[in-house]
């Protein structure tokens, strides 16, 4: 795709869905260097091998030939959805035999990530799958989207590439322009992300804040599940619903955030009483129920399921619909 024998200097590149069909092998399969190459924000994904011979493929994504000085500053190499059909050992995502500094990236989902004949400088943080180019990490990331002008491989929330890359080495801006860095993880610090994507600090995320408010099952309007985030990892869920004879039940419980799951250990009220002219309720006392386990599809969908060892409510599971938002707490509407 390209190919620099001079100099080249490039920020926010993106080059994706390329099939390759070369019958003596891929040498750079988008990117060849033999000259200075600078590259900054540079997304690689979804390169297919259509034609794979004994030659295999070096540098299946990028190869810095003999002679070849490069640098490759947050750039995000993965093999995306697509596969190719080489067969083992014949595969290599970045190639180097020249001089190659790789900085605050990631490479990841090839056969193998890096290989390196010259010489190649690992610096700021980096990670590979294969911890071929730095160790492994659980990167989440998501599908191949457009975000700005470009497509761009965005990371999931949990992603152990958000707010850890080394802060010299960080861009003023991603591959998206969004500025750099920052609080991707929302624990109140402003960090570059590893690779060419900076997850922002978004509140209408729904996987973040945008997950507060009021849920419904549309199909069977009256009975409700609150969710409300109450640290970076927890929330509270309350479910008020009715058990299998038709008693009003207001099930709760606190529990762990996962990307978009909540799972918590439920407890239901029993026993309380309100008494005429005294005031609160007398006389309740929390039960343990069983588990609820919310997951939050976008702003506006979700799936909820239960396992009860309660009397009357066994287990199930419907869909969430979203009844109501958190003013300014995020998700204001859009799917
Ligand atoms: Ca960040």
């Amino acid at each position: 795709m390209i190919s620099n024998l001079g100099e080249l200097t490039a920020n926010r590149l993106s080059i994706h869905d390329i099939s390759l069909y070369v019958a003596r092998g891929v040498s750079g399969g988008a990117i060849y260097n033999s000259g200075h190459a600078s590259l900054t924000n540079l997304t690689i994904t979804d390169i297919y091998l259509s034609h794979p011979t004994s030659f295999g493929a070096n540098g299946l994504a990028v190869k810095n030939a003999p002679g070849g000085s490069m640098s490759i500053r947050h750039a995000s190499i993965v093999r995306g959805s697509t596969q190719g059909v080489l067969p083992t050992g014949l595969e290599n995502a970045v190639n180097n035999e020249g001089h190659l500094q790789l900085v605050n990236s990631f490479v990841s989902g090839f056969q193998v990530d890096c290989i390196s004949h010259g010489e190649s400088d690992l610096v700021g943080t980096n990670f590979s799958s294969d911890a071929t180019c730095g160790p492994p990490a659980s990167l989440v990331l998501e599908t191949l989207r457009e975000v700005g002008t470009l497509a761009q491989i965005p990371l999931g929330a949990g992603s152990q590439a958000i707010d850890t890359a080394a802060q010299p080495y960080c861009p003023d801006t991603d591959s998206a322009g969004t500025s750099r860095p920052q609080d991707g993880n929302h624990d109140g610090i402003a960090s570059c992300d590893v690779g060419a994507f900076e997850v922002t600090t978004d509140s209408n995320d729904f996987r973040m804040a945008g997950m507060n408010g009021l849920f419904f099952d549309a199909a069977t309007d009256g009975h409700y599940v609150t969710i409300e985030r109450t640290t970076a990892n927890k929330a509270l869920v309350i479910w008020n619903t009715f058990d299998e004879r038709g008693q009003q039940a207001w099930v709760y419980g606190v529990g762990p955030i996962v990307g978009a799951t909540i799972v918590v250990d439920a407890y239901i009220n029993v026993g309380g009483k309100l008494l005429q002219g005294i005031g609160p309720p007398l006389g309740q006392e929390a039960q343990a129920w069983g588990k609820m386990k919310v997951t939050i599809s976008n702003c506006m969908k979700g799936v909820f399921s239960y396992e009860s060892s309660f009397p009357n409510f066994h287990s199930g599971q419907f869909d969430l619909d979203r009844l109501a938002f958190v003013h300014a707490l995020g998700c204001s509407g859009e799917p």
